[in-house]
């Protein structure tokens, strides 16, 4: 049988509380064991039963103030006391339970990662450790003492400082630590193992010395320096931007090899997906290097919002989710580009999020029912909540949003709070009103303005009729309004921008979209205008508005908005696969639009004007970007249009593409934003020629002569895609020389998955034989199978039903070992009623097959029911 489903509305305080925990690990990877003596509180005067939650493990004893205690029941998840007898106010309780974390591939709770051993206990993973009341509005100080062998486990770690530590014997000894702070049990962290060390420290603007300290598997040192730079950046900036200064004289990194996730922001001790710590010229791409620097801040702002104030309880997690992605984003904007940042987090939003509303698990970024919290670390949650954030930001501006923020931390510093707390402290602190802003956070799905428009040309009146509509989805059958900030300018066809006046006044860029329909009236356009709107992607939300091509070449030509105009040829490209969507399905001949290729020509030949805005303005979106354009996808159709386009813009601006492609020289690898931007038009260049006659020889040679692994990959990823000749000698040459690490290998893996191959399903089933895949491992998962699912959109998706038997028969594995990764590698799945009837079948099909598996987890049954509903 399984669980049931919690509810948002059904929140009750707890009847007791802890205030201190003492927890003594005796660490072996085969039996563990931990007693744990806490401290409790009744708060509820009535209550007599107390509920701990736990699970997976070896129960072995219960002691009520040193006395043995009988007076329990037991289930497969909890353990209930009957304290009717004893009815006391405080009372300790000594539970000792036994651990195999060696057997625990599950990766939450107490397991093994390599040689090491760690923990991962969000959301709600400390209860696979002993019982308790695993919830994060009990917040309580914890002690942590860890006994084991020297020699394998020469470092032990968790949260706070660390107070003792003695020999035990010649092989054991034991460390002892306090955390200050009170904090929920998913915030709880140890780790053991045998590490290399990076120290480093930060003075704090109030000049505390905090010491910072990273644990790298050994021998991996060299690749260990960016993460330290990245934390004294994101440290430094938190002061500046935020004011929030850290809290702790010690804050430890570690890096391990088998996570669910990124990285957990565990109380002083963040525990790190490998993946977002280590990086080397040689090992890792300038994509990697930023993304390690915004995982790094991410994990660290997290200290206040999420730590100092944590959330009351799941359904709040885009509490601190949202606001910490909001601060992340942030952070990368003002150490790097803004627009470039808001251009990729939109693209993410666009494609990833807007998908998930239109699919079986839409729910609001503070969902209503749960029944896996694991299954709601979503992008509704994270990039949803952080664009809800960022509107808020944009309706009260910086300093009203900082001071709504100053307020937010000082009613809940050392609390649980709600998003409820932090809208009331936004509009407290600032005077504006969201009340019916706030209806963000209940209301799910994507909401769509469409936008018409008249011209005055006598009284120079230019007037935007705006309607708003939010269309049903899976979760929630009827929408209300929204407040839409919506971001708008008016250019006249020169490119010169009208101020925008009203009655003669002016009014803000910001229009208030708040009604159903709505008119706004702009006054002294002296010319019929071009309309730039949703600049900034300053709400999401989906747009119509019926743009001609001649307006979107002027919005790319002279939008001082960066964002617009790589917005404009956005939309230049959906118009132009639209057209040869329709004609590859009427079996008619595919073309290129002259303008459209003129369009790119000329933002290519002035591209030292602003590199990183036109390499992306020039890079074709992905399949999966331009499927979200549709209802019914057609993976086929989508596939060979893309690839037309391709060719064609290769082809049409060949001698333009070799010409920059020689233009730029870069000797020495330097991470800085000014190589970064030449290396990636340089290699964007590459992409393109790949599909010319020059593409075989020019990508061998970027290979062979590359310095770093951004230009390696490069090179790889052009000769996969455009299936050159060298790309099997290459491939090989690659594999040879990383097949030892497996992070390397990830890329490799991804590009096997992604090929354009007919066989490429065979060539992924044998690589799950390649001595450097691990099913266990996430990491490898994702690289060749995730990979597989989601992005190689046509091989997934054969109308042979192969890809959704291939991924049925992982999944079925998956849910034994680790139902978190196979309730992500599941989604493709439940999202069938994107695709052709025959398609839906067959995927149903699939889904029905797993849906008899006996012990189906919690996070496949939420998932699969909700499919199939
Ligand atoms: N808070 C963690 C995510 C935990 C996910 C649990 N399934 C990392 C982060 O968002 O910073
Ligand atoms: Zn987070």
């Amino acid at each position: 049988m399984h669980a049931k489903a919690k509810y948002r509305k059904d929140y009750k305080n707890p009847d007791f509380t802890v205030t201190d925990i003492y927890l003594d690990f005796q660490l072996d990877p085969y039996k563990t064991v931990v007693t744990a003596k806490t401290q409790f509180t009744r708060l509820n005067a009535e209550s007599t039963t107390l509920c701990l939650d736990g699970h997976s493990f070896q129960f072995v004893s219960i002691k009520l103030n040193g006395e043995d205690f009988t007076s329990y029941k037991q289930d497969s998840e909890s353990l209930t006391l009957d304290l009717s007898n004893t009815n006391p106010d405080q009372f300790e309780l000594e539970i000792v339970t036994n651990l195999v974390p060696a057997e625990n591939t599950s990766l939450q709770g107490l397991y093994q990662s390599g040689d090491g051993i760690c923990t991962q206990c969000e959301a709600e993973g400390f209860r696979q450790i002993t019982y308790m009341l695993d919830r994060p509005d009990v917040l309580a100080r914890y002690t942590t003492k860890i006994t084991a062998d020297k020699t394998k486990y020469p470092f032990l770690l968790s949260n706070g400082n660390r107070i003792a530590s003695s020999d035990l014997d010649d092989k054991r000894y034991w460390v002892e630590w306090q955390d200050p702070f009170p904090k929920p049990s998913y915030l709880f962290a140890l780790v053991a193992g045998d590490f290399d060390l990076l120290e480093d420290h930060f003075i704090t603007k109030s000049g505390r010395n905090v010491k910072l300290e990273l644990y790298v598997d050994r021998g991996n040192l060299n690749r260990a320096t960016w993460a330290m730079q990245s934390l004294k950046t994101a440290m430094k900036w938190d002061e500046e931007r935020f004011d929030l200064e850290y809290d702790l004289d010690i804050y430890m990194i570690v890096a391990v090899d088998f996570f669910n996730m990124g990285a957990m922001e565990n109380k002083g001790l963040n525990v790190f997906n490998s993946k977002y710590v280590l990086a080397n010229p040689e090992t890792a791409t300038d994509a990697d290097y930023l993304a390690i620097e915004s995982v790094i801040g991410h994990e660290y702002f997290h200290n206040w919002t999420g730590n100092r104030v944590t959330c009351r309880d799941w359904f709040q997690l885009s509490l601190k989710e949202g606001l910490t992605v909001f601060r992340d984003q942030e952070f990368s904007s003002d150490v790097g580009s803004r627009a470039i940042n808001r251009i990729k987090n939109v693209k993410l939003l666009r494609t990833a999020q807007f998908a998930e509303d239109a699919s079986p698990m839409s729910h609001p970024i503070r969902p209503e029912k749960v029944l896996e919290m694991n299954n709601f670390y979503t992008m509704t949650v994270y990039e949803k909540g952080a664009e809800v954030i960022r509107m808020i930001h944009t309706l009260l501006g910086e300093k009203r949003f900082q001071q709504g923020m100053k307020l937010y931390i000082e009613r809940n510093d050392g609390k649980a709070a709600t998003c409820d707390d932090f809208v009331q402290a936004m509009q407290d602190a600032s005077g504006v009103d969201l009340k019916l802003f706030s209806r963000w956070y209940s209301q799910s799905g994507t909401p769509e303005l469409t936008i018409t428009d008249s011209y005055d040309d006598k009284k120079h009146i230019y007037k935007l009729f705006v309607s708003q509509m939010t269309p049903q989805t899976a979760d929630q059958m009827d929408k209300a309004n929204l407040h839409i900030p919506l971001k708008i300018a008016l250019y006249d066809i020169k490119g010169m921008p009208f101020t925008l006046l009203n009655g003669g006044q002016a009014v803000s860029d910001v229009l208030d979209v708040v009604l159903k329909d709505q008119v706004f009236e702009f006054h002294g356009v002296t010319s019929k205008p071009v309309p730039a709107l949703l600049c900034d992607f300053s709400a999401p939300v989906k747009l119509d508005y019926d743009y001609s091509r001649e307006q979107l070449i002027t919005l790319l030509k002279f939008a001082h908005n960066e964002f617009v105009r790589w917005d404009a040829m956005q939309m230049l490209f959906a118009q132009e696969l639209r057209r040869n969507l329709t004609a590859y399905q009427q079996n008619m001949e595919l073309t290129f639009s002259p303008e459209l290729l003129n369009a790119l020509k000329q933002v290519l030949e002035n591209y030292q004007s602003n590199i990183e805005l036109t390499t992306l303005i020039l890079t074709l979106p992905k399949e999966t970007e331009f499927a979200e354009l549709f209802k019914i996808i057609d993976p086929e159709g989508i596939a060979v249009v893309c690839d037309f386009m391709q060719r064609s813009i290769a082809e049409g601006l060949q001698e333009l593409w070799l010409k920059t492609y020689h233009e730029i020289h870069l000797d020495e690898y330097r991470i800085n934003m000014q190589d970064i931007a030449l290396r990636g038009m340089r290699n964007l260049c590459l992409q393109y020629l790949a599909f010319t006659d020059y593409g075989n020889t020019l990508v061998h040679k970027h290979y062979t002569y590359a310095n770093n692994m951004t230009d390696t990959l490069s090179a790889l990823n052009a000769a996969t895609k455009a299936q050159l000749t060298c790309r099997d000698n290459i491939m090989k040459d690659f594999e040879e020389k990383w097949q030892h690490d497996g992070l390397v290998m990830d890329k490799w893996f991804n590009l096997q998955a992604t090929r354009p191959d007919e066989n490429v399903l065979l060539l992924v089933q044998q690589l799950m034989e390649h001595p450097s895949f691990n099913f266990n491992n996430p990491n490898r998962l994702r690289a060749l199978v995730s990979s597989f699912v989601n992005q190689n959109v046509r091989a997934f998706h054969a109308n042979n039903g192969s890809g959704y038997r291939f991924l049925t028969d992982i999944l079925i594995r998956l849910n034994e070992s680790n139902p978190q990764v196979a309730a992500r590698l599941i989604e493709p799945l439940i999202r069938f009623a994107r695709y052709d009837s025959q398609r839906q079948t067959l995927m149903k099909r699939a889904l029905e097959r797993l849906n008899e598996v006996e012990n189906l987890s919690k996070d496949l049954f939420e998932k699969i029911e909700k499919a199939l509903q």
